[in-house]
C-alpha cells in the first residue's frame, strides 16, 4: 500500500487567498492529519527549480568531499549541532542498541544563520559550520533552500491553525526563533553494507518519530525506502517530483493531545535497490527554544506525556542526547 494524500498549499502561500480557500485546505490537512499524520504537498506557487537545485547540490557535497574534509566539520569534532554526521553517529531508534541495528547514512545539518538569537541555550549559540572547499553559489544554495522552507513551514502552520479551529496566527509567536533544521542525508548504496552480517540489521534509518513541530522532507525521485506505520502495517511513501512529504512530530502530538499523531516512520534499503544510493532533505520545523509542551486544543486521547510541561528546547536536547552519539557523555 502506498500513502495517497495530497494537499495543494497554494491558497496558504498566497496572501491574497479568501480565508474560505484557505479553510478548505485546512480541512484536508486534518483530514490526513487524524488519518496518516504524514501528507504529500504541492502547488504550483513553490520554486520547484530551486529545490531541484538545493537537491543537487547536496548530493555535489557528499561526492566531491573527503573523508577528512567531512570530519573536519564533524558534529563530534565540535560536539555542536551543526555539520557533518557519518555513518553511525546517529540512530533514531533509540530503543534499539547500536549492536542490533545500524542507520546507514550520513548527513550534514545547516541551522538558521541570519537571527541572534536573545535565548541563551546551546542550540541557540551554535554557529553553522560552512565547509569552505565548496563554492559560495554552494552555501548560498543552501540558506535560499533554508529560506524557501521556512515560508513554506510558516504557511503550514496558519493551515495547522485553522485545521485545530485556532486563529490562523496562532502559531506565529512560537516561531519567531524557530529551532529549525536542515539536513542533508545521504544514504551509501546497500551493497557497501550488506544486510545481517554480523547480525547487524541495516536500516537506512530505524523506526522514530521526529520531535518537533513539523518535517517537510525532499525525497530523491531515483530511489524510495520511505515507510511509515499505518493501521499496524508499514506502507510506502514513494518519491514523487514536485511534491515534499509533511509529517508531524512529538511536540505537535503534545499540543493537540494525540488528536494528530506523530507516525513512526523508517527508511529501507531495499534488496531491489542493492546498488543505488539515496539522497533527501528533511526540514525539522521546530518552534523556538522556550515553547511550552502543553495541550492548547480541548480533545481527550487519554494519553499521558512525559514531554508534557517541558520546554521544547529542552525535550529536543533530551531526544538528540538519546540518538547521537557525540552527545553521550562517556562512561
Ligand atoms: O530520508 C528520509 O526519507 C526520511 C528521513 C527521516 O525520517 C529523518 O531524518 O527523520
Amino acid at each position: 500500500m502506498k500513502l495517497d494524500a495530497f494537499v495543494d498549499i497554494s491558497s496558504l502561500l498566497d496572501e491574497n487567498s479568501t480565508i474560505d480557500d484557505k479553510q478548505q485546505t485546512a480541512e484536508l490537512i486534518h483530514k490526513y492529519c487524524t488519518e496518516f499524520g504524514f501528507f504529500y504537498i504541492c502547488s504550483d506557487k513553490i520554486n520547484w527549480e530551486t529545490i531541484q537545485k538545493t537537491f543537487e547540490q547536496a548530493k555535489r557535497y557528499f561526492s566531491i568531499s573527503t573523508h577528512e574534509q567531512k570530519e573536519e566539520l564533524s558534529m563530534k569534532k565540535h560536539g555542536q549541532h551543526r555539520g557533518y554526521l557519518a555513518v553511525g553517529d546517529e540512530n533514531v531508534d533509540d530503543t534499539a542498541t547500536v549492536t542490533q541495528v545500524l542507520d546507514v547514512k550520513e548527513g550534514f545539518d545547516i541551522g538558521l544563520d541570519t537571527i541572534h538569537y536573545t535565548t541563551d541555550h546551546e542550540f541557540s549559540r551554535a554557529k553553522n559550520r560552512w565547509p569552505g572547499y565548496m563554492t559560495q553559489e554552494w552555501q548560498h544554495d543552501m540558506k535560499n533552500y533554508f529560506s524557501l522552507l521556512l515560508r513554506i513551514g510558516k504557511a503550514l502552520l496558519h493551515g495547522f491553525a485553522l485545521a485545530l479551529k485556532l486563529p490562523m496566527t496562532h502559531f506565529d509567536q512560537l516561531f519567531t526563533e524557530p529551532l529549525a533544521l536542515m539536513r542533508m542525508l545521504h544514504y551509501p548504496a546497500l551493497q557497501t553494507y550488506p544486510p545481517n552480517s554480523q547480525d547487524k540489521i541495516y536500516l537506512g534509518a530505524g523506526e522514530h518519530t521526529d520531535y518537533g513541530c513539523i518535517t517537510i522532507l525532499l525525497q530523491d525521485t531515483n530511489n524510495d525506502g520511505l515507510e511509515i506505520q499505518h493501521n499496524k502495517e508499514w506502507i510506502s511513501v514513494p518519491p514523487i517530483e514536485k511534491t515534499l512529504v509533511v509529517n508531524i512530530g512529538d511536540a505537535l502530538e503534545v499540543w493537540t493531545n494525540g488528536l494528530y499523531k506523530a507516525t513512526t516512520h523508517r527508511v529501507v534499503m531495499k534488496q531491489e535497490n542493492i546498488t543505488k544510493e539515496r539522497y533527501s532533505i528533511p526540514f525539522f520545523f521546530e518552534p523556538n527554544y522556550e515553547t511550552k509542551l502543553e495541550k492548547i486544543i480541548d480533545h481527550d486521547s487519554g494519553e499521558n506525556y512525559a514531554a508534557q510541561g517541558m520546554q521544547f528546547g529542552d525535550y529536543l536536547s533530551q531526544r538528540l542526547t538519546s540518538t547521537f552519539s557525540y552527545r553521550k557523555v562517556p562512561l
